[in-house]
């Protein structure tokens, strides 16, 4: 980029004052939340700007302060793009710099929400099970010192303080892709504050409200290129945009804390999100429909040789492969929301992955697919299996998950594999011997499998795992009809 380009100014005013802080300033929220929450200010008003929290890092302050915090959203549709210039993010904050600043910002009067998006391993819970892990080191540290490190850690002792100081809590507004995530956010929440206070957790429980929400937009991570790319087109310099596909939903259940009444949350409601009383039926849609393909598509994807999702189902074995997955495995595993259509749900899914303006990689949704396959994939097999249903697709992708965190792709190429517990994977794998062995191995994590499930599928993986090493991907998915 030009070192003589202008940076990105603010144009429409000053920034607006703050009453959101948002855990996990990532590419996802700033394409989505931000946006929408944005929307609903300027139709309806209210002090909605948004404190960002990168609970490690600090390049995304690095990169958003020289520009105001203001930053530009691109929608890469199949066809063209529009630009939006988003001003709604008030500064940025780095929780392992000063923790101070984040704790004492989350406890001050005007902030009524906290969101967060700090993907499925900040929860610092039990996949499997999804309660508090006791044994985490952030939780465990969270514990001794009153200056947090984990997100769980930073919600229950902004609570303390807001407690202490008689303001009622905030709304944590979850947009992790989890399962029942609003429950699961206030089951960590109150079982770490149980163990710091007892009081405090039965404050929370009282007066605390932690809605569930389903959010959908892919946006994958802005890449140098990305960056170079926007700057030629409009003249200035952005050093963090993001690129995100047109297609936006979020459902979000109408729970927020009653003490502030109408000033409780911005007006999502006017701007295309879906208030409901429970989004249950719409995370498992959407968690299974489409993260759970994802997923699969990575895994397979990634193994066929497929730098991207689109190129992926640019395949028509793939494409076939994940069609048939929809309609075979996942659609029956699930009631769906009143009023939707799955098959033309589906169908809208695989336009979306086929979009090839958005070069979504493999290898990005492969990461933490240890936090990630209970509720994408494990869920619906386990649902099939109850049914009577047989699960060959995605036992399929669990095979290939398995390849995967081998560390070794189908051409004898290292695998850089991301995920909390690679070393732990990648240890159970290399010390088995057969494929049966290392199946084995990798079902025994009861962070991911129960034993039940384990028992139930073990034979049809070592099945999978041995042909696709044998034969490949495609040969595969072909004789799986
Ligand atoms: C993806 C999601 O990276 C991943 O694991 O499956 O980020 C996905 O793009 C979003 O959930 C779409 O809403």
């Amino acid at each position: 980029m030009p070192a003589d380009l202008p940076n990105l100014t603010r144009k429409k005013g000053p920034a607006p004052k703050a009453g959101i802080v948002h855990l996990g300033l990532g590419a996802f929220f700033r394409a989505h939340g931000a946006v929408y929450i944005e929307e609903a200010m300027e139709k309806s008003g209210g002090d909605w700007g948004i404190v960002g929290v990168s609970l490690q890092s600090p390049t995304m302050r690095d990169q958003l302060a020289p520009q105001e915090f203001v930053y530009t959203a691109q929608e890469l549709g199949p066809k063209g793009e529009t630009l939006r210039q988003v001003e709604i993010i008030t500064g940025v904050l780095v929780a392992r710099e000063d923790p101070e600043a984040v704790l004492a910002t989350m406890a001050s009067e005007n902030i009524r929400i906290v969101s967060l998006t700090v993907t499925e391993k900040g929860y610092c819970h039990d996949p499997a099970t999804g309660r508090l892990n006791r044994q985490h080191p952030d939780i465990l540290k969270d514990l001794d010192y009153e200056l947090p490190v984990s997100a769980p850690g930073f919600l229950v002792r902004a609570l303390q303080r807001r407690k202490a100081a008689g303001l009622p809590p905030f709304t944590v507004l979850t947009c992790d892709n989890l399962p029942e995530n609003g429950r699961l956010v206030k089951g960590i929440v109150l079982e770490l504050a149980g163990l710091i206070d007892p009081d405090l957790a039965s404050w929370i429980e009282a007066d605390g409200r932690f809605p569930a929400t389903m959010v959908d937009r892919i946006v994958p991570a802005t890449k140098p290129e990305d960056i170079e790319a926007l700057a030629a087109k409009t003249g200035f310099k952005d050093a963090a945009p993001v690129l995100h596909e047109p297609f936006r939903q979020w459902v979000v259940e109408d729970e927020f804390v009653e003490a502030y009444g109408k000033d409780a949350r911005p007006d999502l409601g006017a701007v295309g999100v879906q208030m409901v009383a429970n989004v249950t039926a719409y995370e498992h849609m959407k968690l299974r429909m489409l993260n759970g393909t994802h997923s699969s598509l990575a895994y397979l994807g990634y193994l066929a040789g497929y730098e991207t999702i689109s190129e992926t189902v640019a395949d028509p074995i793939l494409a076939d492969f994940v069609k048939a997955l929809w309609r075979r495995e996942i659609i029956p595993s699930f009631t769906p929301p009143e009023g939707v259509d799955l098959a033309a749900y589906a169908d809208a899914l695989f336009e979306r992955y086929a979009n090839p303006s958005i070069r979504h990689r493999t290898w990005q949704i492969a990461m933490d697919g240890s936090q990630k396959l209970p509720q994408r994939i494990l869920g619906t097999v386990r649902d099939n299996l109850a049914a009577g249903r047989q699960c060959p697709g995605l036992g399929t992708a669990i095979a290939a998950w398995m390849i995967y965190v081998g560390g070794v792709d189908l051409k004898g190429n290292p695998i850089d594999v991301r995920d909390p517990l690679a070393a732990k994977l990648k240890d159970l794998s290399d010390a088995a011997q057969t494929p049966g062995e290392k199946v084995a191995a990798l079902l025994s994590v009861d962070q991911i499998f129960d034993a039940k499930l384990a028992s139930q599928i073990r034979l049809d993986l070592e099945a999978s795992y041995i042909l696709l090493k044998a034969d490949g991907v495609q040969k595969v998915l072909t004789d799986l009809g």
